[in-house]
């Protein structure tokens, strides 16, 4: 790397005059930003390849992540970060007059994913290179990411987020390793002299996968590792082909466009499955060129192929990339020759499936005649594989119809992703204890009961270095000047900061932080959104996709009580608070896009009140995104996590809050009951229901949120101002529908039955936040105890119990 600052700054004009053909008077900072960012990859590229040298020179065994999201967002901070040149690059820049954070700014945010999912990819892969460890993602080079969100008139809309407008510096095209994906056609069969089954497949439609790869530094070690993200391409030989048959320009110029379209755009909606004959055609292209990819990679080895789960482990995130498991197959039996039952063994041993949630509407199936015109032979051998399956099962439980129908792969037309997912691996794993619980006594409890062992947790973790010492980097510097730095190769040393509980001066700088933090965020929100807020106010925020069971309506409804009480006295005594919300909705999810109409609503009246504008703040800020995130997580005072018990898998984002010293406030769900069991009840706002008293709800079916509605004055009040004549309605009806789903449809996520005891937490945060001293305390209490969240944990239990991999060690 750069011996020297003086090395660094030559090499960095050098590298603006010789690439770009710009000086530093006449280089815009987005030449700035190329120059440095091809500046670095150009120092990561020796270590990339050594790196994979060294991992095939040692047949070292890889694990390949399959997932159709990375939510990877900005690489150039992380990068200099993990390449250790993070400061010296900084004091370099600072000399030539130019702000590291300014060109930072400058990367486009790659948001090639919707939410938790996508951002846990991410995670991943920065802790296994930064563990030593050989693991790969391998993803759709979407052209278009995210939806970039506007707010007009209070509402959402959405513009495509076209993040390859500007160059991506970090990625390297490798047509020479482009794959052939095959669509469509038909197969036929025939029998050889032995009566072995052969398979012709003619007639379909091949695209060209071509590998675009992102390294994936390590920090502060030799490990790069690769995201390799497929691009869809029209197969060359083929449009030439079609463009002299069809004789015209025009059709190859259509056929051009529909082939490409396999990539192009990232599916907005984390909620629901909607079946979209595209999804599956990129679901396959994935996985084909993914799976062919590994095997082409496996055969240079020349080892023999029952080996192949000794040297790849197939990780497969959600269910969205689960036909890994038969076009694995197709490829071990079609191309190679194998019998089914090697085949099945080597697929199983390899495959592994990690669930997200438990949302019914979330779950994918296909329909039949779908997968069967678009992927024939695939089609084949999910039958092929459904129906050994239920003869198994017809052993174990004979007569038991019920339970097979149940259990089945391919059923009522439809073809069951999770189901194949799980039949298919080796090991499944939840995202929680709570979640992973869930799943296995209720959500796949019949599975369970046929595979016990297949099941086990992996409870979420997150990356400690770009969520703590990138993004705060004060708070990080504070933790070494403290404990020394080991915390930051084992981030459970972060509990040593208990010593320091009864330090005074040691709270007031966390505190100080805390508070500078908050300042710095109050002007980026002055600037942007031109709103002034308070920085002594407590910084209350929910930041996440916006749906019904995360309850961003509980949170509305809350603020809207709080404004009726300064209303109605105004000499009552409030602590200020300003509240923040990032939230995109699914496009066509029309319930979430009239909660965020709701919440512009509210910011608009509160912000305008001058009898309630130094108490409250309502900010809704736009775009929501993960350089937004790293942002507004080191100034916050309250996390909300505030999701339905049972609903919400896990939650990261509540972890990121908790080791950036904020305080949550939330619900029995997803990690916080861990958060809660390592932080104690003192350092949490714990309140409503918990998934039993849910589940007996159900069973008793006696939840009434109308007799809720009658009974409760507060509640009746603020209901009626959705509907009726009120500052918030301005007599429209335009929140009807949030009405009706509270009140008229039984509230779905107990909104209004959790209202009351959200209410007494919140007061109680309010009193609590004046006694400095003690919020400190908290918030010290919830760093310390964050290390066990760091997805280095995650993934070193991955390693072990699942993939079955080791740290590669010092590559030299
Ligand atoms: C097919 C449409 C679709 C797309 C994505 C359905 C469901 C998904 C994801 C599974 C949703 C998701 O992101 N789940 C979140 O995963 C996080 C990482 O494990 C958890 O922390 C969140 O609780 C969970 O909601």
């Amino acid at each position: 790397m750069f011996s020297s600052k003086e090395e660094f700054k030559a090499a960095f004009k050098e590298q603006l005059e010789d690439r770009y053909g710009r000086t530093l008077e006449t280089a815009s900072e987005y030449d700035t930003y190329r120059a440095l960012g091809t500046l670095i990859q150009e120092k990561i590229n020796n270590k990339w390849l050594h790196t994979q040298q060294h991992y095939k020179r040692n047949k070292t065994k890889q694990v390949f992540y399959f997932s159709m999201e990375f939510l990877m967002g900005r690489l150039l901070g992380n990068n200099l970060l993990n390449m250790d040149v993070l400061t010296l690059v900084e004091e370099g820049l600072d000399e030539l007059g130019l702000s590291l954070s300014g060109l930072e700014e400058k990367e486009s945010d790659a948001g090639l994913g919707n939410g938790g999912l996508g951002r846990l990819a991410a995670c991943f892969l920065d802790s296994l290179a930064s563990l030593e460890m050989a693991g790969h993602g391998y993803g759709l080079r979407y052209k278009y990411g995210m939806f970039d969100q506007h707010i007009i008139d209070g509402k959402q809309v959405e513009f495509p987020d076209y993040w390859l407008s500007k160059d991506f510096v970090w990625e390297v095209r490798r047509p020479d390793e482009a794959i052939e994906v095959r669509f469509g056609g038909q197969v036929s069969s025939t029998r050889d002299k032995e009566g072995k089954l052969h398979f012709k497949y003619e007639h379909y439609e091949p695209i060209q996968a071509v590998p675009y790869d992102v390294p994936i530094v390590g920090y502060k070690n030799e490990t790069v590792n690769t995201l390799r993200l497929w691009s869809a391409e029209p197969s060359v030989g083929d449009t030439m082909s079609r463009a002299e048959k069809e004789g015209e320009f025009g059709h190859f110029l259509g056929h051009k466009r529909s082939l490409e379209s396999i990539s192009d755009f990232l599916y907005p909606d984390d909620s629901t499955e909607d079946g979209k004959r595209l999804r599956l055609k990129q679901e396959y292209f994935l996985v084909s060129a993914g799976v062919q990819s590994v095997v082409r990679y496996f055969e240079k080895l020349g080892v023999p192929w029952s080996s192949f789960p000794e040297k790849a482990a197939l990780h497969i995130n959600d269910t969205h990339p689960a036909l890994v498991i038969p076009e694995l197959m197709r490829i071990l039996m079609d191309e190679k020759g194998i019998g089914w039952e090697e085949a099945w063994e080597i697929t199983r041993s390899s495959v592994s499936y990690t669930n997200h949630t438990t949302l019914s509407e979330a779950l994918e199936s296909w329909p039949v005649g779908l997968v069967r015109s678009l992927l024939p032979r695939i089609f084949m051998i999910i039958n092929e594989i459904n129906e050994r399956f239920c003869q198994e099962l017809w052993s174990t439980y004979p007569g038991d119809f019920d339970r097979i129908a149940d259990l089945a792969i391919v059923a009522d037309g439809q073809v069951k992703m999770a189901h194949l997912s799980i039949v298919g691996s080796h090991s499944i794993n939840g995202v929680a204890k709570l979640h992973t619980e869930i799943l296995k006594h209720r959500e796949m409890k019949r599975f369970f009961h046929t595979f016990p062992d297949r099941f086990n947790n992996k409870t979420n973790g997150i990356t400690h270095r770009r969520w703590l010492m990138h993004s705060n980097r004060k708070l990080a510097s504070l933790i070494t000047e403290t404990i020394g730095d080991t915390w930051i190769h084992e981030p459970q040393q972060l509990s040593r900061l208990m010593s320091r509980k009864d330090d005074l001066s040691f709270l007031d700088q966390l505190h100080d932080i805390k508070h500078q933090n908050k300042v710095e965020f109050a002007e980026w929100v002055q600037q942007t959104q031109g709103i002034t807020v308070n920085p002594h106010s407590i910084f209350d925020v929910q930041i996440k996709r916006l749906h019904g069971y995360k309850r961003q309506l509980l949170n509305a409804l809350h603020i809207m009580h709080l404004y009726n009480e300064l209303k109605a006295d105004p000499a009552m005594e409030m602590v200020p608070r300003t509240f923040f919300f990032g939230a995109k909705a699914a496009p066509g999810y029309h319930f979430a896009k009239t909660v965020i109409q709701l919440i512009n609503r509210i910011a608009e009246v509160v912000n305008n009140d001058p009898a309630v504008n130094d108490y409250i703040k309502v900010v809704f800020l736009p775009n929501y995104s993960v350089s937004m995130a790293e942002k507004i997580i080191p100034a916050t005072n309250i996390s909300e996590q505030i999701s339905m018990a049972t609903k919400e898998a896990s939650g990261t984002g509540n972890m990121k809050f908790m080791m950036n010293g904020a305080v949550t406030v939330g619900t029995m769900d997803g990690a916080n009951v861990e958060i809660h069991d390592h932080v104690g009840d003192d350092n949490i706002y714990i309140f409503g229901l918990t998934s039993e008293e849910i589940w007996e709800y159900y069973n008793q079916g006696s939840y009434s949120s109308s007799s809720i509605y009658h009974n409760d004055e507060r509640i009746r009040h603020i209901l009626d101002e959705l509907i009726h004549y009120s500052p918030f309605s301005k007599g429209e009806t335009e929140f009807q529908a949030i009405y009706d789903a509270l009140v008229t449809y039984n509230d779905e996520y107990f909104v209004l039955k959790d209202f009351p005891d959200y209410l007494l937490a919140q007061k109680k945060v309010s009193q609590d936040y004046q006694r400095k001293r003690q919020w400190n305390l908290k918030s010290l209490v919830n760093i310390a105890q964050s290390g066990v969240f760091s997805s280095d944990r995650t993934i070193q239990e991955y390693a072990e119990e699942i993939w079955k991999i080791n740290r590669v060690g010092a590559l030299k």
